[in-house]
C-alpha cells in the first residue's frame, strides 16, 4: 500500500473534536478518525520540534541520537526512515517541515519544498541561566488576522500537485507532508478568528494560579517563557489564535485527502496524521511545550488503514518512535535492528506484538535547567527530574488535570509500587543522571564551538537574532 504521512506542528491531542474537545472544529480529522483507527494514548518522545522529529525519523530516542535541542538537528549519521526505505527501492517525497540539518543530503528523501533547521536556537546552550528568553513577550503579541497566504498553503499545493501525478497501479509510494500550523505565531484567517472569538469568552480555571504541579525546574520554565507576565485577555486571544490555526490546518488536511480520493487511491493508501508535540496553552502556567504535561506531550495519532474496521479506538500506549516501523510494515520493508518502537499496524489489525508496555519521553533543552524524563505506564505518568529535583507521579484516570503529585506527602503502598514499576522501566531505557550530564556536556561543547558567552539571543527568526552556523550533534553519543 501507499503511505501518506501528515505531521503538523504543535497540535495537542486534546485540541480536536474527535478527542472530545467541545470547541475546536476539526471536521476532517474527525472524519479520518471515524473512518480509521484513533490511537488515543500517543506521546511524543521529546516535547520539542527538532529532537522530536529526529527521534521519529530515526526510530530511536533522543539520547541515542544526540539531537538534544533546537541547536543540534538530525544530520543523517544514524540511518533514518528514508535510508532504510531506499535500500528496498522506495523513496519518501516530502513537502514542508522536517527540521533536519540543512547542509546534508538524506538518502531516500526527496524534499523539493522543505523547511530545515537553519536557525540555531541558543536557549538550550544556557539552560542554567534562569532568566526569561529574550523578547519572549513578543510571542504573546503576535496574534492577528492575516489576509495573505502562508507556507502551509504552498506545502498543501505541492503535495496535491504531487498526488495528481499518481494513479492506481503505480508502484507503492510514500508522501510526507509537514505543516507549520498550528505552531505560533497566531496569524490567522478572519473567518476563524471570528468563529472562535465568539466561542471563547473566558479562560479555564486551570490556566490561572495557583499551579500546584510546578516543581522548581518547571517554575524556571514558566519564567523562561514569560508565563508569569501574561494577562487574562491575552490568554483568551492565545486560545482563539491557536484554535483558529488548528481549523485552518484541518482544512488543508481535508484538501489533501480530497485529492487522494479524486485520484482513486483511498483504498490503496495508509493515511497517518500526527504532530511533533502539543501546545501547553497556559495550563499549569506554562506555554508552548518543553514539559511532560498532557497538553505538550500527548499528541494525535490517527491512521486510516485499508482493510481495518472503521472508527476503532486503540488506547494502548504508543509514541512517535512507532512511526518508522509502521511505514516499513506498510511497505513490507524489513525493520532494522535496534529501533525503539513497534508497528502500529499490529494494533490496528489486532496482531500479536512484542510492543513495550510503556512510553518514554525525555527533554534536555531550553528553559529547564535539569534533565526531565517521562514514563507512561498503565494509568500512571512518572516524571523524573535529575540533580535531586522533585519527581512527579500522576494517576491520569483519577487526576487527568495532573494537579495531584502523589509523591508529595505520605505515599500509599499502591503509589510506591507504581513508582517502582515506572523507575524500572525508566532505567531499562537509560541512566537518567548520566544522560542528563551527557546532554549538558554536549551543550557546553557547542556553546564553546559557537563562541557564545552570554544568553542574549531572541527566538531564531527574530529580527535581532544572530545568524549562526548550524552545529552537528556530537559523535560521542
Ligand atoms: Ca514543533
Amino acid at each position: 500500500m501507499n503511505v501518506l504521512m501528515i505531521m503538523s506542528d504543535e497540535h495537542s491531542f486534546q485540541a480536536m473534536g474527535c478527542s472530545g474537545n467541545p470547541v475546536v472544529y476539526t471536521p476532517n480529522l474527525d472524519l479520518l478518525a471515524q473512518e480509521g483507527v484513533h490511537f488515543s494514548n500517543c506521546y511524543c518522545n521529546s516535547p520539542l520540534c527538532t529532537p522530536s522529529r529526529a527521534s521519529a525519523y530515526t526510530g530511536k530516542y533522543v539520547h541515542q541520537i544526540g539531537a538534544w535541542d533546537n541547536a543540534t538537528p538530525y544530520e543523517g549519521r544514524l540511518m533514518g526512515l528514508g535510508g532504510q526505505l531506499s535500500q528496498y527501492g522506495h523513496e519518501i517525497a516530502s513537502f514542508g517541515k522536517l527540521d533536519f540539518h540543512p547542509d546534508v543530503s538524506y538518502p531516500g528523501l526527496h524534499a523539493p519544498l522543505v523547511q530545515h533547521r537553519r536557525k540555531v536556537d541558543t536557549g538550550a546552550l544556557f539552560r542554567e541561566v534562569l532568566k526569561p528568553r529574550p523578547k519572549v513577550v513578543e510571542r504573546f503579541k503576535n496574534i492577528r488576522v492575516r489576509e495573505d497566504s502562508c507556507q502551509d498553503d504552498q506545502v498543501r499545493d505541492g503535495a496535491i500537485e504531487w498526488l495528481r501525478g499518481k494513479k492506481k497501479g503505480d508502484k507503492p509510494w510514500v508522501l510526507n507532508v509537514g505543516f507549520m500550523h498550528p505552531h505560533f505565531p497566531f496569524f490567522v484567517k478572519q473567518k476563524y478568528w471570528d468563529y472562535y472569538d465568539r466561542l471563547v469568552t473566558s479562560i479555564p480555571d486551570e490556566v490561572k494560579p495557583p499551579f500546584p504541579s510546578l516543581n522548581k525546574p518547571l517554575q524556571a520554565l514558566r519564567v523562561h517563557f514569560g508565563g508569569d507576565q501574561i494577562d487574562d485577555e491575552t490568554i483568551r486571544r492565545m486560545f482563539v489564535g491557536y484554535y483558529a490555526l488548528i481549523s485552518e490546518m484541518d482544512d488543508n488536511v481535508g484538501m489533501i485527502l480530497q485529492a487522494l480520493r479524486e485520484q482513486g487511491l483511498e483504498e490503496d493508501t495508509l493515511v497517518l496524521y500526527t504532530s511533533d508535540h502539543g501546545e501547553q496553552l497556559g495550563y499549569h502556567g506554562l506555554w508552548f511545550k518543553c514539559c511532560m504535561f498532557e497538553q505538550a506531550s500527548h499528541i494525535p495519532m490517527i491512521l486510516r488503514v485499508p482493510g481495518t474496521k472503521q472508527g476503532k479506538e486503540v488506547n494502548q500506549l504508543t509514541s512517535l518512535v512507532d512511526l518508522f516501523p509502521t511505514v516499513c510494515d506498510a511497505l513490507q520493508v524489513p525493520v532494522p535492528e535496534g529501533l525503539q518502537g513497534s508497528s502500529l499496524l499490529d494494533l490496528a489489525f489486532e496482531r500479536e506484538s512484542s510492543r513495550k508496555d510503556f512510553v518514554f519521553s525525555e527533554y534536555h533543552a531550553h528553559g529547564v535547567p535539569v534533565g526531565m524524563y517521562m514514563i507512561r505506564w498503565e494509568q500512571w505518568k512518572y516524571v523524573y527530574f535529575t540533580e535531586g529535583q522533585e519527581h512527579q507521579l500522576f494517576h491520569l484516570a483519577e487526576d487527568p488535570a495532573e494537579q495531584n503529585n502523589l509523591l508529595k506527602g505520605e505515599a500509599s503502598s499502591n503509589v510506591n509500587e507504581a513508582r517502582r514499576q515506572c523507575e524500572i522501566r525508566l532505567r531499562s531505557v537509560c541512566d537518567p543522571e548520566a544522560v542528563g550530564l551527557l546532554a549538558k556536556k554536549s551543550q557546553k561543547a557547542i556553546r564553546e564551538q559557537l563562541g557564545l558567552t552570554e544568553y542574549n539571543q531572541a527566538d531564531p527568526g527574530h529580527a535581532t537574532a544572530e545568524e549562526l552556523p548550524v552545529p552537528y550533534p556530537n559523535t560521542w553519543v
